[in-house]
């Protein structure tokens, strides 16, 4: 079985390595911060290390992981979350000297994902994500009894056990492709019915606005938080301005390095996106590296195959933005064309947004 991982009423450090700049540091761990707090989890204590050459055995340098270590002792610490990707062998070698449980980046996503799945869709996709996760860190994640009444640090399954872990994770991977294709098959007819209606999704990063939106365009009440992927299920509606009538849809945010694991057993989800003829790309303005979440979002729309797809850019939360002026005019000249400011919350200039939907709507018929 999964190995699911209790991030609430323990105690979490966050380590992170770095390698670039101190800036790009300071967002990332910012947003794994966000991450683990969308768990529930309480960070107390982030260890940063500058480092060229990444330890091949504990990923960070041996000085650290003690001064770590000792950290973990002190506090009685429970959970160690890292930034980066760590192999199997790494996270056998870290656990073994930290006595905690130490989680990656992509785990961390992965659970929320987890958690806020409703559908038996969702749920299913993500299980298959979990599953491929869990195959790619064998050993960790899937463990035998034998190895759970052992604890961490102590001697895991021999070859023969992880062989047959192996087996039965692609055991539940085929089974989960399987119901995942049956949905799907209903999701197109579903799909083959509405040919003739404009389709128009709502992407982006996670977090920038978009299910509110979703709201204020449509009738839906989708869930809004201010955490790291509220929606994970994907909403659609009918909507009509003007009495032009078109499909909106509301789905999964995107993230930096967002798993590859997800992108993949997603596909069907961002089936919706690629077949749309008009892309709704939110923007949080108010974050410093606005500019650069636009390019992590392009890289995945590129990714799942949209090229000639048009593209409005909705810089969303200009009620709370310092700069605006200044960011206001980095994006007239970056983008030119096709670009709106609004603040969703505050219900402002939604007037042209429905205007910009109408025209698009009305040129398509
Ligand atoms: N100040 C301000 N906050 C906003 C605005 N639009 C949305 N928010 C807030 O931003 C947070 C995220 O909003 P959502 O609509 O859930 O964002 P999302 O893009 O759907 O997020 P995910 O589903 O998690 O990817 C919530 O706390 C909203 O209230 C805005 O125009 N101004
Ligand atoms: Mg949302």
């Amino acid at each position: 079985m999964l190995v699911t991982t209790d991030y609430t009423q323990k105690q979490t450090v966050i380590i992170a390595t770095v390698i670039k700049n101190n800036k790009q540091y300071k967002e990332e761990i910012y947003e794994l911060n966000s991450l683990a707090e969308t768990l529930g989890a309480i960070v107390i204590k982030k260890f940063i290390q500058k480092i060229k050459y990444k330890n091949p055995k504990t990923f960070i340098g041996k000085g650290k992981i003690e001064e770590i270590k000792n950290f973990i002792i002190v506090n009685n610490i429970k959970i160690v979350i890292f930034n980066d990707n760590l192999s199997p062998s790494q996270f056998k070698n870290i656990e073994k000297i930290l006595t905690s449980e130490v989680v990656d980046r992509t785990k961390v996503i992965l659970d929320i994902f987890s958690k806020r799945a409703k559908t038996s869709y969702a749920k299913a996709q993500i299980q298959l994500a979990q599953y491929k996760y869990a195959l790619s860190k064998l050993p960790k994640l899937w463990t035998h009894l034998e190895k759970q009444r052992g604890g961490i640090g102590f001697r895991g399954p021999g070859e023969s056990e992880i062989e047959t872990d192996r087996r039965n994770i692609r055991k539940s991977i085929n089974k989960l492709k399987k119901k995942i294709k049956l949905i799907d098959k209903q999701m197109n007819t579903q799909r083959k019915h509405r040919k003739n209606i404009i389709r128009i999704s709502l992407v982006g990063y996670t977090n920038v606005g978009k299910s509110t939106i979703m709201n204020l365009l449509s009738k839906a009440k989708v869930y809004i938080e201010n955490h790291l992927f509220s929606t994970v299920d994907t909403t659609v509606r009918k909507i009509k301005i003007n009495k032009q009538i078109f499909l909106l849809s509301d789905t999964v945010g995107f993230i930096n390095n967002l798993p590859a694991q997800l992108i993949d057993s997603f596909k069907s989800t961002l089936l919706e996106i690629k077949e749309s003829d008009l892309l709704i790309h939110v923007i949080d303005i108010t974050k410093n590296n606005f500019l650069k979440d636009i390019t992590y979002v392009e890289n995945i729309l590129l990714e799942i195959g949209i090229k000639k797809n048009i593209i409005i850019k909705v810089f969303n939360k200009i009620d709370i933005c310092r700069e605006l002026n200044t960011k206001n005019a980095i994006i007239n000249k970056k983008y030119m064309k096709n670009i709106l400011f609004i603040s969703a919350l505050q219900k402002k200039y939604i007037k042209f947004l429905k205007e910009k939907i109408y025209a698009f709507t009305k040129q398509k018929k």
